[in-house]
């Protein structure tokens, strides 16, 4: 582990047509891997116990000592940890590193109450852009390409890690954040992009305005890949996505507790997100009973950090439902994989009885005849039940007097493929806000607390 700082936008050494980064350690025998993840987690768990007093506390309660994990099985020994610790202890007091030591903070506003605050060392920093760079490279970028990076820059991990990454794997950044979306599109063009890196959401705004100015980016622009996460999407919006820019759309996860973009990477073959073993220990868990579950079933992702100096982590509850399969990759990664994150535990919706995610309206709405890939979720409280209407738009051009047979035959699709029952209203093209960074698919109107 290197303690350098990320501002040394160090060359790759590899050749352009390598099929890894790092194949020494994305190709590692899983064995090998195991051992190493041992070895990282004994030393992180006696970091967060020596310099962490809320992880000595747990681990003191809980009656296990740095010593007693022998085995990976023993993770399963330590306690979890919660988005509301790092909140009750606003804001330092989970670091295990004083504050003059860091070397930069990053948070996350949240919706109520104070902000999440999360910190890294030089060697954090280091070791981000080393696995932002693998997960480029896995997405298909490469040294010397040109780089357009519209995540938003600030507090937000999403800017500064994927900038870091990129110049890391050598490639030419354009830091253009977030916003100013006519903007974004000259300078893609111009500066002849290869690779966009922005939210789902964002990626089709700026097509959006690309076509409203006449500007066709999926044939005249040099855009080849993007790398798109921060927010839930659906296999419907890739091929959206794919189709309005001409790109391979590559889906990149990360939450800024665990370290930010990069913590999984899609390669080539789109067939989950390879989850950086090396440097993270990755479970699935029954969120209501908190226990683990077998490889292939659903439940909630929980990941230890095992390298992080500043903020190491132990079993942090993502509240993110997924699926792991560590079944070998025909990359030939032998890193985990875990499945498309449908979405998150506290945007599930139960609709009379029926459990359903924002992404799966989405996967049903984008691609329908007459409907643009835009929209909302309205969630109201209708005497005891919840009621969800389903706001989108049509396509530009459509006349306006087919809206309302628009959105029959829109509630009835949701009905067949979901079982859930909508109202659905169609707009005019633009009604629905367009994001900058990360959408936002549901409003919920419902009464608080109850
Ligand atoms: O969103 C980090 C990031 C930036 C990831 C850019 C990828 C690209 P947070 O703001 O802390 O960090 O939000 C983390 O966003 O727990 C998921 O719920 C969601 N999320 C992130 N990536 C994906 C994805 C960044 N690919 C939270 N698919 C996570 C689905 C995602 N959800």
């Amino acid at each position: 582990m290197s303690t350098s700082t990320t501002h040394r936008p160090a060359r790759a050494a590899q050749p352009a047509d390598a099929r890894h980064l790092h194949p020494e350690v994305e190709t590692l025998p899983r064995e090998r891997l195991a051992a190493l993840q041992l070895e990282r987690l004994r030393k992180t768990v006696k970091n967060a116990w020596e310099n962490v007093p809320l992880h000595r506390a747990r681990l003191d309660a809980a009656g296990i000592s740095p010593d007693d994990i022998r085995s990976l099985d023993d993770v399963q020994r330590l306690p979890f940890t919660l988005k509301t610790d790092l909140r009750d202890h606003y804001p330092f007091g989970m670091f295990a590193r004083p504050v003059g030591e860091l070397a930069r903070l990053h948070a996350s506003s949240g919706t109520t109450g104070k902000p999440t605050v999360v910190g890294y060392t030089g060697g954090d920093l280091d070791n981000w852009a080393d696995l932002m760079a693998r997960s480029l490279y896995s997405g298909g970028a490469r040294r010397g390409d040109v780089v357009h990076n519209a995540y938003g820059y600030g507090l937000f991990t999403g800017g500064l890690g994927a900038h870091y990454g990129a110049e890391r794997l050598g490639g030419v950044v354009v830091p253009m954040s977030g916003g100013s979306t006519e903007r974004q599109v000259s300078l893609i063009m111009d500066f002849r992009a290869r690779v966009l890196c922005s939210t789902p959401s964002y990626a089709l705004a700026i097509a959006e305005l690309a076509e409203q100015q006449g500007v066709d980016l999926a044939k005249d622009s040099a855009l080849e890949v993007g790398m798109f996460g921060a927010e839930p999407w659906s296999d419907a919006m890739r091929r959206e996505i794919q189709a309005r820019l001409g790109i391979r759309a590559v889906d990149i996860y990360g939450l800024s507790e665990i370290m930010g973009p990069g913590v999984a990477c899609e390669c080539e073959h789109h067939a989950g997100l390879h989850g950086w073993e090396d440097h993270f220990l990755f479970e699935v868990i029954d969120p209501d009973t908190g226990r683990q579950l077998p490889e292939g079933e659903a439940g909630e992702l929980v990941i230890t950090t095992l390298t992080k100096e500043a903020l190491p982590m132990l079993r942090y509850r993502t509240r993110d439902i997924t699926r792991i399969t560590t079944a070998p990759c025909d990359c030939g990664r032998t890193h985990l994989r875990i499945l498309r994150v449908t979405g998150r535990n506290d945007d599930m919706l139960i609709i009379r009885g029926v459990n359903v995610y924002p992404s799966q309206v989405e996967a049903v709405l984008v691609g329908l005849e007459n409907i643009a890939p835009h929209y909302q979720l309205v969630v109201e409280r209708h005497g005891r039940l919840d009621h969800v209407t389903v706001e989108t738009e049509a396509q530009p051009g459509v006349d306006p007097t087919a809206y309302d047979g628009i959105a029959r035959k829109v509630a009835h699709q949701i009905k067949s493929m979901l079982g859930i029952s909508t109202d659905v209203v169609v707009k005019r093209p633009g009604e629905i806000p367009r994001s900058q960074g990360k959408a936002v698919r549901v409003r919920d109107l419902r009464p608080k607390g109850v």
